[in-house]
């Protein structure tokens, strides 16, 4: 029988509403749901396109183990999970909780399950050895915020349905969706400010396809820290801000004062490529238009002081007058009475506070209890106390995602030091394809969700849970219930997971088993709209949402203004703009240059590809996809190089050898190459790999065998990776213009 069923897009953040054709538990089909209030109708080709990857024959749907002779076998769940118990509580004898370590990737992000046990798990075990996509994404951002506000889950968004000056620093929302917002129709969203004689400003050194709709204003990547103090600097000198206003916000105002002083626009120029009359301007501007924002993202936190920049962002919009007004940029609410006490009191009873524990290797800073994935490789194999015997990796693929893969790669493939690599994921990807067991979980198809991470982050307050809609394919687990199976295999060596694991079986028995929609019920009916368990008569829980608002709900007219104060942990509620670790970080915004590397590297996402996956989809790859290198025409010819050349890209740390693209939408001096390429063969993607046989386009390189995964390389206070900006030299490679066809088909990755 067919069925339609109401339920929603988890690749990204804007969470659209799709609807999907079900027939005898098979997904037939996934079109956009056009009752959806904010995604009215509009899906991607990714979030269409999922319906080839929950079906995708490679697709991983059976617990796998590795083979003497490298290869991988079929076993049970309870074969698989009983050795790896027995593994587990091996390495916890010899090496303590220290010894294990978890690395989940972006799409754990997208389920509440998954994130919330892994974290509860980890916590509890005691491991520093967490690590996360977000040293490569944003956990700048919580740093920022935990120096600004005390508060590190405190992310300001953009309020994009009435905001009129949007200036838009490091991200390319017509391509990725949005990030750290979640605004579905972002597109349509940014069209309507100009459409209401508004204006937005795309501030970026590729003339990216959202700036193509919009204004143009190119920079010298890296040096955004260097715009921003420049555009504090204007206005304080020009004294366009309201400093009565900001002393009744803040604390460090002076301080902050004599530090802009310094960098005046003219000065600043000579390294952003920006002209000091349009800093002045735009300065002028964010104070004078009434509901104006500054908003940054990837391109403002991966260079070598990311915290500081983003930190940055906020005190502009501050000092503007635009932060925690409406139209500007604006603090999301969960609606949860005492939630700014609930904050403070998660930093000190646990590991979650910044810096809470520092890193072996390195010794850089915690973030919401996770480390840098930068130094993974380098704790699996420097020996020692804590050293990383046992890894689990639940969706990601940290060889392609993390600096130097190659590294990890012979990490993970070194039998004297790791233990244990397990790995939980639907496909059998370049990272996994070094594990022990490969264990298959379930796409979002096959669990029901209520997102709490994105809950603060809508840019109109909405709220949705869904179903599964069909049952786990194969012997396809949710990552969550795994997770229960590691607390049991440690349960008697590990008091505090001893505990929880008592919990757990006391509630299964009574029935009332800890799962992740219970967890999403208490925060639903808590939250905007929530029943208060009974208080408000008719109000939301998590049935009465699947049940009676399947399309999902919208739960306010917008975000709020005058949320700071209850944002603040800060005892005296003013944010702090003279944090000492931020002022350190401005050493580090300087550009040095290196005669022999003169040109930078930036990052780009593609609209038919999800990091390093989705690269298997037939509706993905129509049309061919080419990994390629975006050159200037003034830099190409510069080097003799043609469109379609085969070159190599040096950095300090490595090379890649690939295709070059050459365009005009790009600043001189800059090269674009996306990440997540790279398939080599050594990950189960068929298609992806075959690639390099058909004319689908070529398997590509990882770029990020560019970037260094050296600790002294990372930024210091959030131990992020420093992706953009990096100084690279690109030349032909010698002998590849006479058989550039050939060539350009059979890339594989080129080792560093
Ligand atoms: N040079 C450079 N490097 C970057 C970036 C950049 O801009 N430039 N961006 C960084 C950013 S922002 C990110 S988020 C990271 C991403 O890095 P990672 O999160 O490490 O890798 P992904 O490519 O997202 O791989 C996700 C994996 O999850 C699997 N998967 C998908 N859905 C599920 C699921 O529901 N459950 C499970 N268990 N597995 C699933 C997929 O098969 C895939 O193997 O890359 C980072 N790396
Ligand atoms: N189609 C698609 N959508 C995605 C993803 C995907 O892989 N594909 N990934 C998802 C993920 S994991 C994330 S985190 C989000 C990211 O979302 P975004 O941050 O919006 O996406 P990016 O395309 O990485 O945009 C970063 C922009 O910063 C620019 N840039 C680079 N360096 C600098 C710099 O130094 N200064 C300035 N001002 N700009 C700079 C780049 O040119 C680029 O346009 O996207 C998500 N959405
Ligand atoms: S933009 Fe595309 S991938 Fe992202 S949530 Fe919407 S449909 Fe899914
Ligand atoms: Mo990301």
């Amino acid at each position: 029988m067919r069925q339609e069923k109401v339920t929603y897009c988890r690749i990204c953040e804007p969470l659209c509403g799709m609807i999907a054709t079900v027939e005898n538990d098979e997904l037939i089909s996934l079109r956009p749901d056009k009752q959806h209030p904010l995604s009215k109708g509009f899906a991607c080709p990714k979030g269409i396109a999922f319906t080839e990857i929950v079906n995708d024959p490679d697709r991983v749907l059976h617990p796998l183990r590795r083979t003497a002779d490298g290869g991988f076998e079929q076993v049970s769940w309870d074969t698989a999970l009983a050795d790896i118990g027995e593994r587990l509580r091996g390495v916890h004898r010899r090496h303590g909780s220290a010894g294990i370590g978890w690395y989940f990737g972006n799409p754990a992000t997208f389920s509440t399950g998954h994130t919330l046990w892994t974290a509860t798990f980890m916590n509890l075990l005691g491991s520093p050895h967490v690590y996360s996509a977000g040293s490569q994404d944003v956990n700048n951002r919580f740093v920022a915020s935990h120096f600004l506000y005390g508060n590190p889950v405190a992310a300001p968004i953009p309020d994009i349905n009435r905001v009129d000056l949007l200036v838009i620093m490091g991200a390319n929302p017509v391509v990725s969706h949005g990030s750290v917002m979640s605004s579905p129709r972002i597109r349509e969203g940014l069209n309507a400010i100009t459409a209401r004689g508004g204006r937005v400003l795309v501030i970026d050194p590729r003339h990216t396809e959202t700036a193509r709709e919009h204004e143009w204003l190119p920079i010298v990547p890296d040096t955004d820290a260097l715009l921003l103090l420049s555009l504090l600097h204007v206005m304080f000198e020009e004294k366009l801000a309201d400093d009565t206003r900001l002393r009744q916000r803040a604390v460090g105002l002076d301080s902050l004062k004599r530090i802009v002083g310094e960098y005046p626009p003219e000065q600043t120029a000579t390294s952003t490529d920006i002209d000091p009359d349009t800093v002045r301007a735009l300065a002028r501007s964010l104070v004078r238009t009434e509901r104006a924002a500054v908003y940054g993202r990837i391109g403002t936190s991966l260079g070598r002081a990311g915290t500081l920049t983003t930190a940055l962002l906020d005190m502009v919009n501050l000092v503007a007058g635009n932060l925690d007004v409406v139209g500007g940029s604006m603090f999301g609410d969960l609606g949860i009475p005492g939630q700014r006490f609930g904050v403070a009191a998660l930093q000190r009873v646990s590991r979650f506070a910044w810096s809470g524990r520092r890193s072996r290797v390195g010794d850089l800073p915690q973030v919401l209890g996770t480390a840098p994935a930068s130094v993974m490789a380098k704790e699996i194999t420097t020996p020692g106390r804590g050293q990383l015997r046992a890894l689990f990796v639940s969706a990601g693929n940290p060889v392609l995602s993390v600096p130097n893969g190659t590294e990890l790669a012979d990490a993970l493939d070194d039998l004297d030091d790791l233990d244990l690599l397990v790995s939980l994921d639907i496909y059998r990807n370049e990272t996994n394809a070094h594990a022990d067991y490969i264990l298959p979980a379930t796409t979002m198809y096959e669990r029901g969700d209520f997102l709490l991470p994105f809950q603060a982050l809508f840019t109109t307050p909405f709220k949705q849970a869904t179903d599964p809609v069909i049952a786990p394919r194969g012997e396809a687990r949710e990552e969550w219930t795994v997770i229960n199976e590691l607390v049991g295999a440690l349960s008697r060596q590990v008091p505090a997971l001893g505990a929880l694991h008592a919990m757990n079986t006391m509630a299964t028995r009574v029935g009332r088993a800890w799962n992740p929609e219970r967890l999403s019920d208490v925060v639903i009916r808590m939250g905007l709209g929530g029943d208060r368990f009974g208080l408000r008569r008719g109000g939301l829980t998590y049935r009465r949402l699947v049940r009676d608002e399947p399309h999902g709900v919208v739960v306010g007219d917008g975000l709020m203004p005058g949320r700071l104060r209850d944002t603040i942990t800060y005892r005296d509620r003013k944010v702090r703009l003279d944090a000492p670790e931020l002022v350190a970080e401005l050493d580090r915004v300087a550009t040095a240059a290196d005669p022999r590397l003169p040109l930078r590297l930036i990052g780009m996402r593609e609209i038919r590809s999800e990091n390093s996956w989705q690269h298997t989809a037939p509706m993905l790859l129509r049309g061919g996809r080419e990994h390629a290198a975006r050159l200037h025409p003034d830099d190409a010819e510069a080097r003799g190089i043609a469109e379609g050349d085969l070159v190599v890209v040096r950095s300090a740390h490595g090379q890649v050898e690939l295709p070059v693209t050459i365009t005009d939408d790009i600043k001189p001096g800059v090269v674009a190459i996306p990440h997540g390429w790279g398939h080599n063969g050594s990950g189960g993607w068929t298609r992806a790999n075959a690639a390099a046989a058909n004319d689908l386009g070529s398997g590509g390189v990882n770029v990020n065998a560019l970037i260094s995964s050296d600790p002294d390389d990372l930024e210091r206070l959030a131990g992020m990776a420093n992706m953009t900006g990096v100084p690279i030299e690109v030349s032909l490679l010698a002998g590849a213009r006479d058989e550039r066809q050939p060539i350009a088909h059979s890339l594989g990755s080129v080792p560093s």
